[in-house]
């Protein structure tokens, strides 16, 4: 199995991350990606690739041209008004407030394309932002060769949508993959998210469509972010009526009931019968989380991973969430482990 990665994800590490009303060093941190990679050497993993160029025209069937246009130019409009800090949004186009019409200064357009404030855009961010979607796309490229490819992204995709960021996120890595994929000729593709928080961002992107089945196990939104969207009753709509699953799941769930709606998702998954799967993976389920509310253990990581490969479907690993630095490679990697112990 082939890992693309790119050293450039360290231009995006922005100074602060809101939460618990101060500005602290952001979960979501440039040692998260050299974890996984020591781990992936550890174990045998040791053929890494840089990802190709950038492919504009792919990433444009899953996010608008004006929200490209806006991340690739927001740091620079922040700049010129002068600000000193990273780029925040501060205000909102709430209930009867206009959320369609997009307002000219840099202030309402970050609020406009925003769905959480604790991710700021500063100088490098849409840099490491394009060689993440190209990490995704040049290991989707890899599956039709090996079968397997893990794209080690950062920063991570699942909350971006169609047209907004936040959550750590700005283009949605594994829609792009998803997408990838179908332009290269498959017909289906299963997109299955077990980052603990759910993919507001790839629910959006695919809700209306047939072609990519989007399943997701996350901390159920009464009570995890991203807490506006994630509801079992979300099933999709139009030609995507019944191609949109979520399983959210309550405070403590520990392994057993995790993985009771892990082998559902399978078994639908199954069902659909796609030409590729791609795996949003976030280990952030992990009990030590410092920002979730699972309870998986680290051994668990390694029995999810045997259900994945029993499969036997192509299949991208797109890397997302996961806050337990010291941890997230060994979990990471006992997913793969895991996986090729029963894919072959
Ligand atoms: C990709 C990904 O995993 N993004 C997650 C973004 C979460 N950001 C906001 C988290 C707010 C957490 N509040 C937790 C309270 C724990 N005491
Ligand atoms: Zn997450």
């Amino acid at each position: 199995m082939r890992t693309v990665r790119s050293e450039l994800h360290r231009l995006h590490f922005p100074k602060g991350e809101l939460y618990g009303g101060e500005l602290v060093r952001p979960f979501e941190c440039p040692e998260r990606w050299d974890y996984v990679v020591e781990q992936l050497q550890a174990r045998g993993y040791n053929d890494f690739l840089d990802p190709g160029p950038f492919d504009v025209e792919l990433v444009q069937r899953v996010h608008t041209p004006d929200f490209l246009e806006f991340l690739a130019t927001a740091w620079d409009e922040w700049q010129k008004e002068g600000m000193k800090g990273d780029a925040i949004p501060t205000c909102f186009p709430a209930r009867r407030m206009h959320h369609d019409r997009r307002p000219n200064h840099i202030d309402g357009k970050l609020g406009y394309y925003s769905m959480a404030i604790e991710t700021a855009i500063m100088s490098g961010t849409w840099r490491a932002t394009q060689s993440a979607a190209a990490c995704a796309t040049t290991a989707q490229k890899l599956v039709s060769e090996d079968q397997v490819a893990f794209a080690l992204c950062r920063p991570p995709g699942h909350h971006a949508g169609i047209n907004m960021y936040g959550g750590y996120c700005f283009v949605n890595n594994a829609a792009v993959a998803a997408q990838g994929f179908l332009q290269d000729g498959a017909e289906r593709v299963a997109l299955l998210d077990v980052d603990f928080h759910h993919g507001n961002g790839s629910q959006d992107i695919f809700y209306r469509r047939d072609d990519v089945m989007y399943l997701s196990l996350h901390g159920q939104p009464e009570d995890a972010f991203p807490h506006f969207l994630g509801y079992q009753d979300e099933r999709g709509a139009d030609a995507g009526e019944g191609f949109n699953v979520n399983y959210p799941l309550p405070p403590g769930t520990g392994f057993s009931r995790w993985f009771d709606a892990l082998q559902d998702a399978c078994h639908k998954i199954s069902a659909y019968s796609p030409d590729a799967l791609v795996v949003s993976l976030g280990v952030d389920t992990f009990e030590h989380d410092p920002i979730s509310f699972f309870k998986l253990k680290s051994d668990d990581f390694t029995r999810y991973g045997e259900a994945l490969g029993r499969l036997k479907l192509p299949t991208l690993f797109v890397m997302e969430g996961g806050y337990a630095v010291s941890e997230i490679g060994i979990n990471t990697v006992n997913v793969l482990d895991g996986f090729f112990g029963t894919f072959g």
